[in-house]
């Protein structure tokens, strides 16, 4: 009876799967492989969620990575993006990933935030100098085994990619932190974004990203935070024209896949695409670096006024009180980040 139920309940689990449309693994070959030594390993179709447009950078790499791991597996293993939030919000996404049902993400770090806290770290204000001090962190040891830490969350991280900085943007004219106060602004949904705001006596709105247009629209909010290729690409700009640069948070976007899946692979499946994620890294840099330059440019066009902060001292003093409750969670990586700094 017992033996009966569990092949019951994998069939109705396999059944499942294929019906979300992704994860189809058969024993048959891709055409082009009849006859090879890969003839007889399994064959995948996979499924990618992206919450941006398609010619995003985080999207350009996703699709830099599906065609890394078609190549290195001989067109054994498919993965379809779907772009601009097809698959859900980035919340929504995450939890299929942990499911299963979605085989791949790439996500904010400030998504994953509330779903394993070691990445709330990242969330917190002015903690990077720079995109070279970042990276420098982020590929050091302390960096991937962050990645590592998401598999007691079902998932697994597979690479870092780039961020951008964050600054904030509303509907009426800002330009200094004395402005900003006791405006509502959205942010990603986790608790570090509460505090930071809070502590800026900003009123933070967490909602989605899919939402915050007509919100900003509709004056349910004043404004937002993001960097410019999000600002730019979402149209905020065209209802909120005021771009207020602190750069207080870079949030690493993160690539990853279901742990469900990943324990499916082969070893050398799973090294595929291990390093197909890391090979893409480089590529979707640059187009990053691309992009953020022309949506800055797109949008000062468009009429979008633009301030910088010069003196950061009351912005970082303001906030520290938030580094400092969250120094015993994140000490660490804290201590980390101030050493990747060259
Ligand atoms: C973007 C990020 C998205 C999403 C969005 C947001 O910068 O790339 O993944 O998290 O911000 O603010 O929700």
């Amino acid at each position: 009876m017992k033996s009966y139920l569990k092949v019951l309940s994998t069939f109705f689990l396999a059944g499942a799967l294929v019906a979300c449309g992704g994860n189809q693994e058969t024993n048959q070959a891709p055409a082009n492989n009849a006859g090879s030594a890969d003839a007889n390993k399994p064959t995948y179709s996979f499924r990618l969620a992206e919450t941006h447009p398609a010619d995003y950078p985080t999207t350009l790499g996703d699709k830099k990575f599906a065609e890394l791991v078609s190549e290195k597996s001989g067109g054994r293993i498919k993965i379809d993006v779907f772009p601009s939030a097809q698959l859900g919000e980035e919340k929504a996404a995450i939890e299929q990933v942990q499911l299963g049902a979605i085989e791949f993400v790439r996500v904010s770090s400030g998504a994953l935030a509330g779903f394993n806290k070691d990445y709330g770290v990242f969330s917190l204000p002015y903690i990077f100098d720079s995109q070279d001090h970042m990276w420098s962190f982020l590929n050091g040891a302390d960096g991937q085994k962050l990645l590592e830490s998401l598999e007691s969350s079902k998932m697994k991280g597979l690479s870092y990619f780039d961020p951008g900085s964050r600054s904030f943007y509303t509907k009426d004219p800002v330009t200094s932190l004395e402005d900003l106060k006791g405006k509502k602004i959205r942010v990603i949904q986790n608790e570090v974004n509460v505090d930071i705001m809070n502590a800026l006596g900003v009123s933070a709105t967490p909602m989605a990203y899919g939402e915050v247009f007509s919100a900003l629209q509709t004056g349910v909010i004043d404004g937002a935070e993001n960097n410019y290729p999000s600002y730019f690409s979402s149209r905020h700009y065209e209802v909120a024209k005021h771009y207020l640069v602190d750069q207080h948070q870079r949030v690493p976007e993160v690539l990853l896949i279901s742990s469900a899946t990943w324990n499916k692979l082969s070893p050398e499946d799973q090294q595929i695409i291990k390093d197909a994620a890391m090979e893409a890294v480089p590529y979707q840099i640059e187009e990053w670096n691309k992009y953020e330059k022309e949506s800055e440019e797109k949008v000062v066009a468009a009429g979008s006024v633009v301030t910088k902060v010069e003196d950061l001292k009351p912005w970082q003093e303001a906030v520290k009180p938030v580094i400092d409750k969250y120094r015993p969670d994140y000490g660490h990586i804290l201590d980390a980040i101030d050493k990747a700094r060259k």
